[in-house]
């Protein structure tokens, strides 16, 4: 939190100098304690520049996503007002999961420059290293029967791929149900966690993982040949900041566009990003194989697909492979 301020009066006074007594005057701290925040802060990556007659003075900040950094870029209305900023972390769901147990508020985010166990579904783990990619869970409280909740993958995918078109003007392709590739290779996944009751859901978490600066060496040997960056893909850096920012923007417009006008504009926009009519696809659910053509998603969010045998099949959760494109 102290970070957070000192930074916020390095702000207001660019370009200007602010001397440590202000800063300790303001922040009701001894000066020896501003002189150690500012040490850590160049740690960080904060170019500060001290001088004994003057003070300091913020020179350039580091692409990180801690509140201060993110907030005068937003231009949404709640989405994201609230970040809850970590170094690293176990899994920004698991900590989303637990402050919204505790009350936090829709639109109140988790974000992190690493995690040590993000996760993946069904207990497979997301590859997540230091301030390349964006790590996020959002909280959400929509007041919709539980057997609805899958619409709330869709449509996060939606807007994770609109916001990637938005940002690269590549076209990304949505893989049922949770995956967003680039060229074929997975440039993101989400993870839509929920705690409900019967007939009413108090919250879902939704996971978001978006690979962003990483170059191909930096992916394990595991997923090398699978998985994409959006540097990789535009052959130049991005800045996070602006990314996220966008981010939001599509997730705040798209979930609104859902609560108001329900699924039907949600799985318009999806179908038009995966393509998924006619294509050849083998399904693993619970240890099941299906083999067939993916028809279409129905209106809660499950693949319908026809098998060999021409039988129709609904499948509510699984994972898909293209057999052929
Ligand atoms: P998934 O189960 O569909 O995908 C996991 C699989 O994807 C892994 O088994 C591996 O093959 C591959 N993989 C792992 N890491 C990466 C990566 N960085 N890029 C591309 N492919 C990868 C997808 O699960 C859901 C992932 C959600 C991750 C977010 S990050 C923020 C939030 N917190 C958290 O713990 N999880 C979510």
């Amino acid at each position: 939190m102290m970070d957070e301020k000192i930074l916020q009066l390095l702000r207001e006074r660019s370009p200007g100098f602010l001397s440590g007594e202000e800063i300790s005057h303001r922040l009701k701290v001894t000066r020896t304690a501003v002189w150690k925040r500012m040490k850590h802060l160049r740690t960080l990556g904060y170019e500060i520049k001290a001088s004994t007659r003057t003070g300091y003075r913020l020179i350039r900040s580091p692409d990180l996503l801690t509140p201060s950094e993110v907030r005068p870029l937003l231009r949404t209305k709640w989405m994201g007002r609230t970040i809850h900023h970590f170094h690293i972390i176990d899994s920004t769901n698991s900590k989303a999961y637990e402050l919204a147990l505790n009350g936090a508020e829709e639109g109140e985010v988790v974000i992190a420059e690493s995690q040590k166990k993000g996760r993946g579904r069904l207990e497979r783990r997301w590859f997540s290293p230091l301030f390349s990619n964006l790590y996020l869970s959002i909280i959400l409280r929509p007041k919709i029967p539980p057997y609805q909740a899958s619409l709330i993958t869709l449509m996060a995918a939606v807007a994770a791929a609109e916001a990637i078109y938005k940002f690269s003007r590549l076209e990304p392709l949505i893989k049922w149900p949770n995956d967003i590739l680039l060229r074929g290779r997975k440039v993101a996944g989400l993870l839509n966690e929920i705690h409900s009751e019967m007939d009413r859901i108090h919250f879902v978490i939704l996971g978001i993982g978006v690979n962003l600066n990483m170059d191909r060496k930096m992916f394990s040997k595991e997923i090398r040949e699978v998985a994409t960056s959006l540097k990789i893909e535009m052959g130049q850096t991005i800045s996070r900041k602006a990314f996220l920012q966008s981010l939001f923007q599509e997730l705040e417009d798209w979930y609104e566009i859902f609560l108001k006008e329900g699924a039907t504009p949600v799985l318009k926009a999806w179908r038009e990003r995966a393509q998924i009519k006619g294509r050849p696809v083998k399904v693993t659910s619970f240890g099941e194989t299906l083999v067939g053509v993916a028809i279409d998603v129905d209106s809660d969010g499950a693949l319908i697909l026809e098998t060999e045998q021409g039988e129709r099949k609904r499948v509510v959760a699984g994972d898909v492979e293209y057999s052929r494109l």
